[in-house]
């Protein structure tokens, strides 16, 4: 009989599902839209803004009813569930759930007969979930990274300095506020971890690389941090339960779905993870590679065996090869940068800036510049900063020189950040582009020559989805015959080879890179002058 594996993503907007067969072939998928598949909740994009604006929250019961409506849906449409060998799936990082006292046995104990909706809408001790977008535990972030030694010794447990939406934060502020609530919380998921128990029908432990996401596990270790969990709330331990490994089988789906949807009796539950680790799975990264999106903000992710955790950029246990990690990079100055000065050239098309880019030579004669319209998060720094050849500061470069400048300082300023969290080229090494920018293969050529390493493209419509469900075939593989996930996502499309390095360009750039990364030192303290000012 045909093997199938499903992927759920618990996103920020929309539950989506994505089933593949035995050759990791898309052959079901569908989407339920929060705000207006169940507008009863009142979001907005998924989510609720509270008055302060820096709260932001989801109604966890709407997550639920969400799932309720994708498998009836997937039932009605004739979707064979006994086919379902294993099943996965991913959810927005740093959000928490917080489940009631009594909870656990609710779970254990559901009846086929009701939707999931109606049996557990007072499991909650917190109704309203924080989610990644909350950014009012500033006072909680200064508490732990004192408590830790400061923003760098947080950074060498935790992967990442203290941050807003990480969940330890959240959990602190959540005791600080509502102990009541918090004295009531039998178990606190993340929300990948809560999807998990949904379809486990027991609570189900946080992975390892999801778990990177809380300021909370050491991330060597594998383990929660003692400090840091005494830091944000007392008793946290037993709340959050043990981590485990991103490709643990947890068990089999509960008899809730055998009877109800006809799953079959023996389908695995494989451990969800967070949304970005899912898609460095559904991108297919390798030891060595880099996947770039090249969106509104521009992200990277990065394959890492010796993490330097920084103060910027993030450190997650690797999802799919347990002793290795991933790096997370954002970029606020992306797309609208590069729009906006390719505006600024005659005619103001991309064929016009693609031109330009071509006619300028590998290293722009020396000149470097910086574009930052809002001020960036790696490095923190604000305002169009440009340097001439050696190295003082000019107001203005012609049009040719400013594209040119523009598309290597993003590049370069990548490659940078990525090798201080502990990155290194490999002569394997991939660049995996996606996003907007990636269909132009002119910026990619820069790119290419900035990594000299090769560029890729794929498509990655439902990245994190598509890759839980690989993540689901791969647990199964691995605990049958022991393959890698490099081994079960062979059979996946190939991603397509756009661009390799020109000859010579490592020369240009490795003395370019050292000047680039003195240049930025002076543009970060003349930003802190003018936020100062
Ligand atoms: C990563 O740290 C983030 O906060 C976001 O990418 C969320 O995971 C989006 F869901």
């Amino acid at each position: 009989m045909a093997a199938h594996y499903l992927g759920f993503d618990f996103s920020t907007q929309q539950l989506k599902v994505i089933a593949v067969n035995e050759h990791l072939r898309v052959v079901y998928e569908d989407n339920v839209q929060f705000d207006k598949d169940l507008p009863e909740f009142g979001t907005q994009g998924g989510v609720r803004i509270h008055s302060d604006k820096l709260t932001v929250t989801s109604p966890v019961l709407m997550w639920i009813k969400a799932l309720d409506i994708i498998l009836e849906r997937m039932k009605s449409s004739g979707f064979n569930f006994s086919q379902v060998k294993a099943l996965s799936g991913t959810g927005q990082q740093h959000g928490s759930v917080y489940w009631k006292q009594g909870a656990q046995k609710v779970l254990q104990t559901l009846s086929a007969h009701l939707p999931l909706h109606s049996q557990l809408d007072s499991c909650f001790s917190i109704t309203e979930s924080p989610i990644w977008m909350d950014s009012s535990t500033a006072a909680e972030c200064r508490h732990l990274e004192q408590a830790a030694g400061g923003a760098q010794a947080l950074a060498d447990i935790t992967g990442s300095r203290a941050y807003e939406r990480f969940t330890g934060n959240q959990i602190a502020k959540i005791y600080k506020q509502s102990a009541a609530a918090y004295a009531q919380t039998e178990r606190i998921s993340l929300v990948s971890s809560f999807g998990a128990s949904l379809f486990l029908g027991d609570y189900a432990p946080i992975d390892c690389s999801d778990g990177s996401g809380m300021n909370l596990l050491d991330i060597y270790k594998k383990m929660w941090s003692e400090e840091c969990l005494n830091a944000c709330a007392p008793d946290l331990n037993g709340r959050l339960g043990c981590v485990q490994a991103a490709s643990s089988i947890l068990g089999s789906v509960s008899s809730y779905y055998i009877q109800r949807y006809g799953f079959r009796d023996d389908c695995r539950v494989v451990a969800f993870t967070g949304d970005n680790p899912a898609s460095l799975a559904g991108m297919r990264l390798e030891e060595g590679d880099i996947a770039i999106s090249l969106g509104t903000s521009d992200t990277l992710f990065l394959w890492i065996q010796d993490p330097a955790p920084a103060l910027e950029g993030h450190i997650f246990c690797n999802p799919v090869q347990a002793q290795d990690y991933m790096a997370l990079l954002c970029y606020k100055n992306g797309s609208l940068m590069r729009e906006k000065i390719r505006d600024c050239c005659p005619s103001g098309s991309w064929e016009e800036f693609s031109k330009v880019l071509q006619s300028t030579s590998p290293g722009n004669n020396g000149n470097i510049g910086f574009y930052f319209d809002v001020m960036e998060i790696t490095p923190h720094a604000i305002g169009i900063h440009r340097f001439n050849a050696n190295k003082q500061k000019v107001s203005e470069f012609p049009m040719d020189v400013e594209v040119r400048a523009l598309v290597e300082g993003q590049f370069m300023a990548k490659r940078i950040h990525a090798e201080r969290l502990g990155y290194k080229i490999m002569p394997q090494t991939r660049i995996l582009a996606t996003g907007g920018a990636s269909c132009n293969e002119h910026i990619l050529q820069v790119l290419s020559d900035v990594f000299n390493a090769p560029v890729y493209t794929i498509a990655t419509a439902n990245s994190a989805c598509l890759g839980s469900a690989y993540r689901a075939a791969h647990a199964l593989a691995m605990q049958t015959s022991g393959s890698t996930f490099a081994e079960v996502v062979k059979l996946a499309e190939e991603h397509t080879l756009v661009v390799t390095p020109r000859t010579g360009a490592d020369q240009i750039y490795q003395p370019l890179l050292k000047r680039y990364a003195e240049c930025e030192s002076i543009v970060i303290l003349e930003s802190q002058n003018i936020s100062m000012n």
